[in-house]
């Protein structure tokens, strides 16, 4: 089966997203995200200027091949932009094989290991009090794992505090980056405050999770792990930056609360220390982000070696291309954990129909043959690229902070 066609998808059906999608001399499609928030036009280009060329011909039953020959035939390894575009390659080359064999594609990954995926949701609010409110909301609508955020008494914004309950989307149009404020010590004081009401209120059986995006050193992580464990914590995400993989020892001699990392990794070897030395729980690669279903299986076969488990990114930048890829990857990978499911609004989910289903916390990728999703190109052009920014994060004295 012949490559005979190649495309970039670029829409903004309340989001940015880009997909590649690719057609076959067999008639048969495929799709893949290309997405990085705020970065977008970069993997476009990426994918448009230099792979779709090389695409054209190409035998698209060789998806190992074509991987190892995109990696290793730039010559420049790595980096987001480039993962990004493989990524969208690899993807749509798993949808077409599983389409062209009739089958969904958790089904050539092995057949599924578990019924359905545990998912997690994003509870926050202005308060603790609105966060209260958020989480019951979440557990009406059937969810068993809830990560929570919360303003923080004193800072303006925090990160993860959306403006409505179900989409938190940070990304916010227009000529540059909003500017958000942080401050460490305020953070570190109030925290424990918002699971110790929490359990409080939900008790002991539902699962928490919180993210703190980056922000801390080693030893102020280890302080917010050591003051969480009494909330037994399902994880604590990204305490600190992850480029020095080591920096996680220094956390992991102090606490027990369980930790996750991994959603700006882009291979496997941002992850290789920290799962060898068992210094991480979980980790958070994506599908989008970190070399497609092909790489992101050996990630979850050498974590699962150290006994680490999976608990993949799924923020509202994620687009539902990716969200199905994810889906069939969870269902299939022996040592999953969990998934982030933010739910996408109606607009991006009318762009991109797809199969997969969300029931009492837990989500099913569907049995459509390949990924089950697919883009309605027509809405897609009615809502063009519009130009936007995550957010940048300053201490109180104006110092750049991680975001
Ligand atoms: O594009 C960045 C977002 O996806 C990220 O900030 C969301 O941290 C995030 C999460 O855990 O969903
Ligand atoms: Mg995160």
């Amino acid at each position: 089966m012949k490559i005979t066609d190649a495309k970039v998808i670029v829409c903004s059906p309340g989001r940015n997203f880009v997909t590649l999608k690719i057609v076959t001399d067999e008639g048969i499609h495929g799709l893949g995200d290309a997405t990085l928030n705020g970065r977008e036009l970069a993997v476009a280009s990426y994918l448009t200027d230099h792979l779709i060329p090389l695409l054209i011909g190409r035998d698209a039953d060789r998806i190992e091949d074509t991987w190892q020959y995109l990696y290793k035939g730039a010559y420049w390894r790595r980096g987001p932009v480039t993962m990004s575009a493989i990524s969208a390659v690899d993807t749509a080359l798993w949808d077409i094989k599983a389409k062209s064999l009739g089958v969904p594609l958790y089904q050539l990954l092995g057949g599924a290991s578990r019924d359905s995926v545990l998912v997690y949701g994003h509870a926050s609010g202005a308060t603790i009090e609105d966060t209260v409110a958020a989480v019951a909301d979440y557990l009406k609508l059937g969810y068993k794992a809830i990560r929570a955020q919360s303003g923080i008494p004193g800072l303006a914004s925090t990160y993860g505090v959306g403006r409505g309950k179900m989409y938190y989307e940070p990304a916010e149009e227009g000529g540059a980056p909003v500017e958000n404020l942080w401050s460490t010590e305020k953070y570190l004081n109030f925290a424990p405050q918002l699971f110790a009401r929490l359990r409080k209120e939900f008790g002991e059986d539902i699962h928490l999770l919180h993210d703190a995006h980056h922000r801390l050193t080693p030893i102020e992580a280890a302080r917010l792990g050591k003051n969480l464990e009494p909330f037994h914590l399902f994880w604590l995400e990204d305490p600190v930056a992850g480029e020095l993989q080591e920096g996680f020892h220094l956390i992991r001699q102090h606490t027990t609360t369980p930790l996750a990392v991994g959603e700006v990794f882009d291979t496997i070897y941002d992850c290789q220390q920290l799962i060898q030395n068992q210094w991480i729980d979980y980790i958070r690669t994506t599908v989008v982000h970190a070399g497609g279903i092909t790489h992101l299986r050996k990630i979850a076969n050498l974590a699962e070696i150290y006994h680490v488990r999976t608990g993949c990114h799924g923020a509202t930048d994620l687009s539902p291309v990716c969200m199905a890829a994810a889906l069939h990857f969870d269902l299939s990978v022996h040592n999953f954990g969990i998934q982030e499911y933010m739910r996408h609004s109606d607009q991006t989910d009318q762009v991109f129909p797809h199969s997969y289903t969300f029931a009492e916390g837990f989500m099913h990728p569907g049995d459509a043959p390949g990924l089950g999703v697919d883009i309605n190109e027509a809405l897609a052009a009615k809502y063009p690229y519009r130009r936007a920014y995550l957010p940048i994060n300053r201490k109180l004295d104006g110092t750049m902070h991680s975001w």
